[in-house]
């Protein structure tokens, strides 16, 4: 899955979000690019879903702006 974050501005902000998401059960990779404001995720939908990772990036202080999949919102 692809999130469309906005906020990130520099590798520090990829390292950041990656690794929120990473620490979550049921995350098995997490890549973040702040010049695309992208963010991959590939994640056990058993174990956490798609409101369970922008809860945790809109907390670390970035905003999702993409809801075209999952309609979570
Ligand atoms: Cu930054």
């Amino acid at each position: 899955m692809t999130l469309q974050v906005e906020g990130m501005t520099c590798t520090g902000c990829e390292q950041r979000v990656s690794k929120v998401l990473r620490r979550l059960d049921g995350v098995r990779e997490a890549t973040a690019d702040h010049r695309t404001g992208q963010v991959r995720v590939r994640f056990d939908p058993i174990v956490t879903d798609r409101a369970v990772l922008e809860t945790q990036i809109e907390t670390a202080g970035y905003q999702v702006t993409d809801d075209q999949q999952g309609g979570s919102r």
